[in-house]
């Protein structure tokens, strides 16, 4: 039977609880942030200050990924995307937090940061998805501005392309990257974000892995997280950050994950993998970290409290 001094001292450990969920953790490298391709830098400078200041993982990846989404010259997220066929630029992205919260928004036109609609689909609203027209008018409702997107340097790009109207997607920094950007934060947490203007010139209508929780972002706070960039349809078929996180769980390293998650798209199918690029990088909970892709060329940002630096991924087809 219980005393009522153990009571008093099982109140007192009690008590101490959400104190020592927020002391600072002790993984080997935390924190930490890695995001994808060249424009991870810069994202990683944002996502750095909330993390050096002890923040919150969930509030770095936001303001990482929101970097390329406001820069007009990143042809591939965000404001200045490149269009669909139809010449209108259409924007995926989502959200997950360390409680395994996550939102999530597709097919929405006319705003700058769809990630921050993202979370405000997790945060105020009992779905984790809305799409389109629904999206927008949640957004708008919500404080968000309605903006044009497409630059004169996009529309241009547009009305090229519409001379041979050829559809034959060539995965490379220029056309198309998304921002996939994880984070553990000194509390021991992790978070991901992930922003998209998807494929260039793809069908009015089409979404990608990106805003596909599973797909082109995940988070288990107990293993790591994952994101993923290129050819979108090929990461949804293996569903690939959720089998790089389950991949970590069954003790591989995040890059050994990433690499097994490449394998399995470039063995379902190798003659489609020749053609096409799917980069993934991962976190784990005691911030190790890694990539992996099928084709030479992807690569990604890492900052710790080292520095912040591009390391060219590992790849399938060499
Ligand atoms: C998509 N995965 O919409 C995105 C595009 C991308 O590098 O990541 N390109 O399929």
């Amino acid at each position: 039977m219980k005393t009522r001094r153990d009571f008093l001292k099982m109140s007192a450990m009690g008590a101490m609880l959400p104190a020592m969920n927020s002391m600072p953790h002790s993984a080997a490298n935390s924190p930490i942030v890695i995001s994808t391709w060249n424009f991870g830098l810069a994202a990683n400078v944002e996502a750095w200050k909330v993390l050096s200041a002890n923040g919150r993982a969930l509030d770095a990846v936001e303001a990482g990924a929101r970097v390329p989404e406001g820069d007009p010259n990143e042809t591939s997220v965000g404001l200045g995307g490149l269009p669909d066929r139809d010449g209108k630029v259409t924007l995926d992205a989502c959200i997950m937090d360390e409680n395994g919260n996550c939102g999530s928004v597709a097919f929405v036109q006319g705003i700058v940061h769809p990630i921050s609609v993202a979370r405000a689909v997790m945060e105020k609203t009992p779905h984790v998805m809305l799409v389109g027209e629904g999206a927008e008018r949640f957004a708008f409702a919500n404080g968000f501005k309605k903006e044009k997107l497409l630059t004169p340097k996009s529309e241009q790009a547009w009305k090229e392309w519409l001379k041979t109207a050829k559809y034959k997607p060539i995965i490379n920094v220029e056309n198309h990257d998304t921002i996939g950007i994880v984070a553990l934060d000194v509390s021991g947490n992790l978070s991901g974000a992930c922003t998209t203007s998807g494929l260039a010139y793809k069908m009015h209508g089409r979404v990608g892995d990106s805003p596909i929780i599973g797909a082109g972002m995940y988070v288990d706070n107990e293993i790591g997280a994952a994101a993923a960039t290129g050819m979108g349809e090929e990461v949804i078929k293996i569903v690939g950050c959720h089998l790089v996180v389950e991949l970590m769980r069954q003790g591989n390293s995040p890059k050994d994950a990433c690499r097994l998650a490449v394998e399995r798209i470039a063995k379902k199918n190798p003659e489609r993998a020749k053609e096409i690029q799917v980069g993934f990088l991962a976190v784990n909970k005691t911030g190790d970290y890694g990539a992996f892709c099928l084709q030479k060329g992807f690569n990604y940002a890492v900052h710790d409290k080292s520095g912040n630096k591009l390391i060219d991924s590992g790849y399938y087809f060499s």
